[in-house]
C-alpha cells in the first residue's frame, strides 16, 4: 500500500493524440478494441493503467506482440521501446454484470453505464489513465438491439441504426480530453428533447434521457439547465462548444452526478422532480447539480487538472460558480447561510479531526477518499476569498484570463492563483498557503476606542491548531469583510481588511465610538470567530444590516446558552429557557413576512453536531435532551406566535416550487416542528393527511415518527404503500425513520438493515439508512455501542462489494477522540475490528488506519 505523493509527480512519457474505441456491448462479456495514436512527450517507457481486463491481444504499429515484448500485472501493461510515434491496438473482454464497484462499465438495471472519475477507465481498456493525458476520442458501439436501443457517448453523433436486430452508433468528440470524462450509455432509454442557442447563435440539442414513464418528472432538470447555459453566458461570458448536450439518469450510482463532456451522467435523484414526489430541497439539489456539471464544461473539460492532488481546482470552482448560481436564482442571503451550515457541519468537523488535509492535499493511497467537504467545499470558500480579496471585476477578469491561458489544456492551482495574481496589485504570495496548509483558523479580537483622538482600533489574532503531518501553521492571508455599527444598530462604516499577520490592528477614525462590530460579514472567510460576548451576539442578531451575520449571531447566541444549559443537566439541575434566546426568536416570528425564507433559517436551532464540535467532551445524550427541551420550551412560550405564522404561510400552492412559495413552506414546516415539540402529534398527522405535495407529506412524518405509537405506525404504513415502487420516495421512507428520535430507532434501522426494499447496490438505498443514521448523532452515539457495530457491519459487507461507498461511512467513526472514555472504547474497538479484515480495501483501509492514527 505505497502512497501517491504530489511531489513525485512527473510529465507522461507518452501522450494520446488520438483513441478509436469499439465496444462490442453485452452485459456479461463486453469487447473493447482500442487504438490509440502516440506521440513521445518525456523519457520513459509506454505505461498503460489497467484494471479487471483480459487481455485479448496487443499490436504496436500493426505487428502483433508476443508476452515477452510486454509486462502485464494486476494493474498495468508496460511496453519497452516503443518509437515516439506509434499506433497501438488492444483487444480485452470485461464482464459490466460483475461490477458491483460501479466504476469503469457497468450495469444497472437493464442497462450499461460508465463511471470513469477518477480512475475508472483503466477498468474499460488499457490507456494512460491520468488526466494530463488529452486526446480525441471516437467510438462505435454495437449491441442487441431489443435491450440497448439507445446508444450515447461524448461529442457530436456521427451516425446510428439496427441492423439484423443490433443497435449500432458511432460518436466524435472534436474536444481533446482526459480519460475520466469518457463516457458510455447504452440502455433503453426515452428522451424529453428541447434546444437552446448559444448567444453566438449555435442551436443545441438538449436531451434528458430517463426510463420509459420518468419522462414528465424531468422538466425541471431542464428548465435548470437552460438557465445554467444562459447564466454562464451572462456571467462569465462562457458558451457552450458542441451541438449536443445530453444527460442520462441512472438509478444505480456512487455520487451525485458526472461532468463527461457532452454526456453528463446523473444519479436519478438529481434528475427526476415532480411536486408530488419531491420536497422544494430536492428541486433546488436538481437545480444546484444541473447547473454544477453543466459549469464544468468549462471549469473542469475545457481546463482540466494536471494531477488529482490539483482536484479542488476544478471542484473547488464549480461549487462557487453553482453558489453563485443558485443565489441569483433564490435569496442570496438564505443561500450562503444554507452553505456555511454545510461547511461547518462537515468540513469544520473533517478539519479538526484525524481525516484533516489541505485543499491541495501533498499525498493518498486512495484518491477516491478525497472527494470531501475540503475539497469541495472549503475549494470554494479559497475561490470566493480571491474575490472578496481582488474584487468582483477583478475576479471577472481573472477567471477570463485563467480560462484562457489554460484552455484544451491540464492546470494547477498555481495556474489559477497565477491567473488572478496577472489582474491584480495585491500581493497575493501569501494566499498559497490556503491549499496547503489543512486545519481551520481561529480568530480572536480586541477593541479600543481613544476619546481624545476620535480613532477606533481592533486587533485581530489568528491560529490554526496543528494538523496530522502539519504541527506549526504560519499565518494566512484572510480577507476581514466589516461593519461598524452605531448605538441603535445603523452602519458607520464598512470594509474588507486584509489580516496577514498572526497579530495585527486596524485603526479607523469615526464621528463617534462604535456600538458594535460586525466582523467576517456574508463569512468573508472560513474561520472560527471566537470571543463575542452574549451582549454582542443578540444585539446584532437583532440589527446587523449584514443578513447573514445576523443569522450568525442568533446562532452563536442560541449556541452559547444551549451548551450552558448542557452543563446545567450534567450536573443535575432542570432546564429553564434563556429570556434573550425567546426574544430573539420571537423578533423572528415577528419579522417572519419580511423573508420567510430567511426566518425558517433563523428559526433552527443549533444542530446537536454543531453543539458537540464545541465541547471538550462530547456528551450526546446531554446535548439532545437540552435542544428537545429548548424547542418544546419555546413552542409553549409562543405558542400564540408558532400557531399564527403556521395559518398565515398556508397559501402557497403545492405545485409552486418559487423562492416565495418554498420560503412560506419552510417557514410552516419549522413551526411545525416547534408546535408539535409543545403540543404533540396532533398537528403533523392533520398535515400528514392534508399535504398537497412531498414537501409538507415528509415534513409532517419526520415529526410524526418521533414518537412509537399508532399515529407514526399507520404514516408510516400508508407512506410505504403510496410509494413502494419509486425508489427515490421510498429512500425518503428509510431516511425519516433513521433519523428519527424514537426510543426504538435502533432495533427499527436494524429490522430496515434486513428490509425486502434494501439493496446493498443501490448506494442511495445504503446511504438512505446508513447516511442518515450517522447524521443522528443521539441514536448513532447510543451508549451502548449498537450504532457502531452496526455501522461497523454495513462497512465490512460493502467493502467487498463497492469500496468506494464502504470507506466514506468510515469517517463516522473518526472522531472518536472527542467522547467519553466508553463511546472511544467502542467506537475505537469497531474500527480495529474493521482493520482487522484480511483483504480490506484499500479505500476503507487509508481511512480507518489514519482514523486510528
Ligand atoms: N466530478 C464528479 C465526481 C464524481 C465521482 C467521484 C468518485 C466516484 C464517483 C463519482 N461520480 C462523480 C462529480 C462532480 O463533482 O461534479
Ligand atoms: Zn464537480
Amino acid at each position: 500500500r505505497n502512497p501517491v505523493n504530489l511531489a513525485d509527480y512527473r510529465a507522461p512519457a507518452y501522450q494520446v493524440e488520438h483513441v478509436a474505441l469499439d465496444f462490442e456491448l453485452a452485459p456479461e462479456a463486453t469487447i473493447v478494441k482500442a487504438r490509440l495514436q502516440l506521440r513521445r512527450n518525456a523519457p520513459g517507457p509506454l505505461k498503460l493503467d489497467g484494471r479487471k481486463l483480459e487481455l485479448l491481444s496487443v499490436s504496436l504499429n500493426g505487428e502483433p506482440l508476443g508476452d515477452n515484448r510486454y509486462t502485464l500485472d494486476e494493474d498495468s501493461l508496460t511496453i519497452q521501446d516503443v518509437p515516439d510515434q506509434a499506433v497501438l491496438e488492444t483487444s480485452v473482454r470485461i464482464n459490466p454484470a460483475a461490477n458491483s464497484e460501479l466504476s469503469g462499465l457497468y450495469t444497472s438495471g437493464s442497462g450499461l453505464f460508465t463511471q470513469c472519475e477518477p480512475e475508472g477507465f483503466r477498468k474499460v481498456t488499457f490507456f494512460p489513465d491520468r488526466p494530463d493525458v488529452m486526446a480525441r476520442y471516437r467510438v462505435r458501439m454495437r449491441a442487441d438491439a431489443a435491450k440497448f436501443p439507445i446508444l450515447l457517448s461524448n461529442g457530436n453523433k456521427l451516425s446510428s441504426g439496427v441492423e439484423n436486430g443490433i443497435a449500432h452508433a458511432e460518436w466524435e468528440d472534436p474536444h481533446p480530453k482526459p480519460s475520466y470524462l469518457f463516457a458510455l450509455v447504452a440502455a433503453d432509454l426515452v428522451s424529453l428533447k428541447d434546444e437552446f442557442t448559444t448567444r453566438s447563435g449555435r442551436k443545441v440539442d438538449l436531451g434528458i434521457w430517463v426510463e420509459r414513464g420518468d419522462e414528465a418528472r424531468c422538466a425541471h432538470a431542464m428548465g435548470a439547465l437552460k438557465r445554467s447555459m444562459k447564466w454562464d453566458e451572462d456571467i462569465f461570458g462562457l458558451e457552450y462548444d458542441l451541438d449536443i448536450f445530453n444527460i442520462a439518469a441512472v438509478s444505480d450510482f456512487n455520487a451525485g452526478a458526472m461532468e463527461n463532456k457532452g454526456l453528463n451522467i446523473f444519479n436519478t435523484a438529481y434528475v427526476l422532480a415532480d411536486a408530488n414526489s419531491a420536497t422544494d430541497m430536492d428541486f433546488q439539489n436538481v437545480e444546484r447539480v444541473i447547473a454544477h456539471e453543466y459549469f464544468h464544461n468549462w471549469t473542469g473539460d475545457r481546463v482540466t487538472c494536471r494531477d488529482w492532488f490539483q482536484l479542488s481546482l476544478k471542484e473547488g470552482l464549480t461549487v462557487f460558480r453553482d453558489q453563485e448560481y443558485m443565489s441569483d436564482q433564490f435569496s442570496a442571503a438564505v443561500k450562503r447561510i444554507a452553505d456555511v451550515r454545510l461547511l461547518r457541519a462537515t468540513q469544520f468537523r473533517d478539519d479538526a479531526g484525524p481525516l484533516a488535509h489541505p485543499v491541495r492535499p501533498a499525498s493518498y493511497l486512495e484518491i477516491n477518499n478525497f472527494y470531501t467537504t475540503t475539497i469541495y467545499e472549503k475549494g470554494a470558500e479559497v475561490v470566493r476569498m480571491y474575490r472578496t480579496i481582488i474584487g468582483r471585476e477583478a475576479f471577472r477578469r481573472g477567471m477570463e484570463a485563467y480560462i484562457a491561458k489554460n484552455d484544451n489544456a491540464a492546470a494547477t492551482v498555481e495556474d489559477f492563483w497565477a491567473a488572478m495574481q496577472s489582474i491584480t496589485d495585491i500581493d497575493l504570495k501569501q494566499f498559497m498557503l490556503w491549499y496547503e496548509q489543512a486545519g481551520t483558523p481561529e480568530i480572536t479580537f480586541d477593541e479600543s476606542w481613544d476619546d481624545a483622538a476620535q480613532t477606533f482600533t481592533l486587533t485581530l489574532r489568528q491560529r490554526t491548531a496543528p494538523t496530522p503531518g502539519q504541527p506549526e501553521k504560519q499565518p494566512l492571508l484572510i480577507p476581514v469583510a466589516i461593519g461598524l455599527l452605531n448605538q441603535t444598530g445603523e452602519e458607520i462604516h464598512a470594509e474588507t481588511l486584509l489580516l496577514r499577520e498572526t497579530e495585527q490592528s486596524f485603526t479607523f477614525k469615526l464621528p463617534q465610538k462604535p456600538g458594535a462590530v460586525s466582523l467576517f460579514r456574508h463569512f468573508s472567510a472560513p474561520v472560527k470567530l471566537k470571543g463575542q460576548s452574549r451582549a454582542r451576539l443578540a444585539f446584532l442578531a437583532a440589527h446587523d444590516s449584514d443578513l447573514f451575520n445576523r443569522w450568525d449571531a442568533l446562532q452563536q447566541y442560541a449556541s452559547a446558552v444551549l451548551l450552558d444549559s448542557v452543563a446545567t443537566h450534567q450536573i443535575g439541575q432542570p432546564f429553564t429557557l434563556d429570556e434573550g434566546l425567546k426574544d430573539a426568536i420571537a423578533a423572528t416570528l415577528r419579522d417572519a413576512t419580511r423573508d420567510p425564507a430567511f426566518a425558517a433559517e433563523a428559526l433552527i436551532l443549533p444542530m446537536e453536531s454543531l453543539l458537540a464540535d464545541d465541547m471538550t467532551v462530547v456528551d450526546p445524550d446531554a446535548i439532545h435532551l437540552v435542544r428537545e427541551a429548548a424547542r418544546k420550551a419555546l413552542g409553549q412560550a409562543l405558542s400564540a406566535e408558532f400557531h399564527a405564522v403556521y395559518e398565515q404561510f398556508a397559501n402557497a400552492a403545492p405545485d409552486d416550487v418559487s423562492g416565495p412559495a418554498m420560503g412560506a413552506r419552510a417557514l410552516r414546516n419549522a413551526a411545525l416542528s416547534y408546535l408539535t415539540a409543545a403540543e404533540g402529534p396532533a398537528f403533523a398527522a392533520a398535515q400528514f393527511t392534508a399535504a398537497g405535495n412531498m414537501t409538507e407529506k415528509l415534513a409532517a412524518l419526520t415529526n410524526l415518527v418521533d414518537e412509537p405509537g399508532p399515529a407514526r405506525e399507520s404514516a408510516l404504513h400508508a407512506f410505504y404503500t403510496e410509494w413502494e415502487h419509486n425508489r427515490l420516495v421510498l429512500d425518503k421512507w428509510f431516511s425519516v425513520q433513521a433519523r428519527s428520535n424514537a426510543s426504538d430507532t435502533l432495533t427499527r434501522v436494524q429490522a430496515l438493515a434486513s428490509h425486502a426494499a434494501m439493496d446493498l447496490r443501490n448506494p442511495n438505498r445504503v446511504r438512505a439508512l446508513i447516511g442518515a443514521f450517522t447524521a443522528n448523532p443521539w441514536k448513532f452515539h447510543d451508549k451502548s455501542g449498537a450504532g457502531y457495530k452496526l455501522l461497523a457491519d454495513f462497512v465490512l459487507r460493502l467493502d467487498e462489494t463497492n469500496p468506494q461507498i464502504a470507506a466514506r461511512f468510515v469517517t463516522a467513526l473518526g472522531l472518536w477522540r472527542r467522547f467519553d472514555t466508553k463511546r472511544q472504547g467502542l467506537m475505537k474497538a469497531e474500527l480495529e475490528r474493521i482493520l482487522a479484515r484480511e483483504q480490506l480495501s484499500r479505500n476503507t483501509y487509508e481511512l480507518a488506519s489514519k482514523a486510528l492514527a
